[in-house]
């Protein structure tokens, strides 16, 4: 799963990548370059935190997410070869600036999400009438034909693909043009460093409202700053500038959920641990993510949500208490799930 931080130039998205990652990396015009940034990101886990200070464990493990940062490119606009090399990531997290740039220029948030979303639109309206010009001339998949001239027609009057709720078939048919418009997208308004605890401007969070699309604020800069404190310091910074926490927490489990990923959880004295999972993951699949042989000699799974477990202090507990479940292999884990998989091999 690789999460892409696009937008246009200067917004922002290479110092949001070293914000999300703690990388240094080179940020501004200098820094432009063919090659993209990529870098794993920690899925920030209360629910990791609270188990591990339950089971003192050796080990804590986070859920991790891979995050790459496509400079927009030369020239106004995105460049063609950045549109192309978004079609190879999994979901879009747009860097929209809404701070004034070096050259004191005001911002435009709301010009910049029409400007990307205009720009995926037309790439994704040539992919579509190349095919249908052909599947018109074959004639070979009138099924096929029916669904991408209804493509065209919403292109054509400038629907984003995400927007049309397609079944599940019809995604299925449609999978291998990876069309843009419909990755899943998430909006990260870039503030000025005094804006980071109010909310985002009407105007903006109304076209995000209208379009069914997540939104985070912050502020690249101060994120930055407080990637780069001790752990123990970047809550009590966060917490003086107006935040709960630092937003790159809130942002990075917004792009988690982007992409459909729950979190799976073992515990013990050796390691707590987060799981990513797709969600709908039956337990066997889910146990094979630890180990092939969990899944192979899988027999059963010991449930406990973490709430429990939390709250009654040790799994014992939990069975007297009759909140241990016992399930077999149909059994769809879910986000929150202290799983304990029983295998024979
Ligand atoms: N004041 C302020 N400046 C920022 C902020 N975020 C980024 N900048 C500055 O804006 C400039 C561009 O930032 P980058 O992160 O390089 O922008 P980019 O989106 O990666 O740009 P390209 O890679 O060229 O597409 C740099 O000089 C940053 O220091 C912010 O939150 N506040
Ligand atoms: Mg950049």
């Amino acid at each position: 799963m690789k999460i892409g931080l696009v937008g246009f130039a200067d917004s922002g998205k290479t110092t949001v990548f070293g914000a999300l990652t703690g990388l240094t990396v080179a940020t501004g015009y200098a820094a432009r370059r063919d090659k993209a940034n990529v870098g794993v990101v920690k899925v920030p886990d209360a629910r990791v935190d609270a188990l591990t200070k339950l089971y003192q464990p050796k080990k804590k493990t986070y859920a991790e997410i891979v995050f790459t940062d496509l400079a927009a490119g030369s020239g106004p606009g995105i460049e063609r070869a950045v549109l192309n090399a978004m079609r190879n990531l999994d979901a879009l997290c747009q860097v929209v600036r809404a701070f004034p740039d070096a050259a004191g220029e005001a911002p435009d948030p709301l010009d910049e999400l029409t400007g990307l979303e205009t720009e995926t639109i037309l790439a994704d309206l040539e992919v579509v009438e190349q095919r249908v010009e052909r599947l018109r001339r074959d004639r070979s998949d009138a099924r096929e034909l029916a669904l991408l001239e209804r493509l065209q027609g919403a292109l054509e009057s400038e629907t984003p693909l995400r927007q049309l709720g397609l079944s599940e078939a019809d995604l299925r048919t449609v999978s291998g043009y990876a069309f843009l418009t419909l990755k899943p997208l998430l909006l990260v308004l870039n503030v000025p460093e005094g804006d980071v605890a109010a909310p985002a401007p009407a105007e903006f969070s109304a076209a995000a409202e209208k379009r069914g699309l997540g939104l985070t604020v912050l502020s690249a800069a101060v994120e930055m700053e407080i990637a780069q404190l001790p752990d123990a310091e970047q809550a009590e910074f966060a917490t003086s500038l107006g935040l709960d926490e630092p937003a790159r927490n809130r942002f990075i489990r917004a792009a988690f959920e982007l992409i459909d990923l729950v979190s799976m959880l073992t515990t013990g004295p050796d390691e707590c641990r987060a799981w990513p999972i797709a969600r709908g993951t039956r337990a066997p699949r889910a146990a094979g993510k630890i180990h092939s042989d969990i899944e192979r000699g899988f027999i059963r799974a010991e449930v406990v949500r973490w709430e429990d477990l939390i709250e009654l202090g040790s799994e014992a507990r939990c069975r007297e208490a009759g909140k241990l479940r016992v399930e077999g292999k149909d059994y769809i884990v879910s986000d929150g799930d202290v799983v304990n998989f029983r295998f024979n091999v």
